[in-house]
């Protein structure tokens, strides 16, 4: 079998894949592709035009982060997602609710002034804290010691948060214990080091310049030189 992931540098749905692909140890080859020109042959596999995409047997394509990390957890007979069907069924829900979360903080690289931003991160706190309750009391990840699906959804958040962290504060250790330790431990996974390409700080500075342009964020990065 032959798999290609079809990927964005910085995209973190696509991260999620890579660390999937990792984690499972599957091989794979890669296809990167220029978000700012996108070639017309992704059109007609991606019916939204986004990645990522999984080309399979260079026949099929997949879409979606997480359809393909369930695939490919499926395909290694991987126990990326753990427990009964309600269980499993839970973990998706948390995993669709990462994608809610990723989109917060998106608004918050492209919040234009210092009170949408604020505004932003008022709603992105309020999910963090829902997310807090749900968290394993013991980790070190989500559900224990496993590294579980739910784990790599929020992995490239919890990256981004680490460095808009260091540019703005977003919450501290005390404000969400739980998340931070759990999030500490997923950046620590091999497969979630591994899933990035060169320096993380340097795609980071890349995305606020280019998605958040004159932004709050871009702003504060600038201040600090
Ligand atoms: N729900 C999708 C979201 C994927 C997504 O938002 N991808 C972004 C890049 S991070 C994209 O392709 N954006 C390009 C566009 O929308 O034109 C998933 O989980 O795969």
């Amino acid at each position: 079998m032959s798999l290609d992931l079809i990927y964005f540098k910085a995209c973190p749905f696509a991260q999620r894949t890579l660390i999937a692909l990792g984690h499972l140890g599957l091989e794979f080859s890669k296809t990167l592709i220029n978000p700012m020109d996108k070639p017309s042959w992704m059109f007609a596999v991606s019916p939204s035009g986004q990645v990522p995409l999984l080309k399979v047997d260079e026949q099929e394509v997949l879409f979606d982060s997480s359809v393909i990390c369930e695939y490919l957890n499926d395909t290694a007979q991987g126990n990326l997602l753990l427990g009964d069907a309600l269980q499993r069924a839970k973990q998706r829900c948390l995993v669709e609710f990462g994608g809610e979360c990723q989109m917060a903080f998106a608004g918050l690289l492209a919040a234009p002034n210092e009170e949408k931003f604020n505004q932003v991160k008022t709603g992105l706190l309020k999910k963090l804290a829902w997310l807090e309750a749900q968290v394993d009391e013991n980790g070190p990840l989500f559900a224990g010691s496993q590294l579980s699906m739910v784990d790599i959804a929020f992995a490239p958040l919890f990256l981004r948060l680490q460095h808009l962290q260091k540019v703005v504060p977003i919450f501290t250790d005390n404000d969400l214990p739980k998340i931070s330790r759990w999030s500490m431990a997923v950046l620590e996974q091999k497969a979630v080091q591994e899933s990035v390409e060169g320096d993380f700080s340097m795609i980071f500075k890349m995305v606020v310049g280019s998605r958040g342009k004159d932004g709050f964020v871009h702003k504060q990065m600038n201040q600090e030189k």
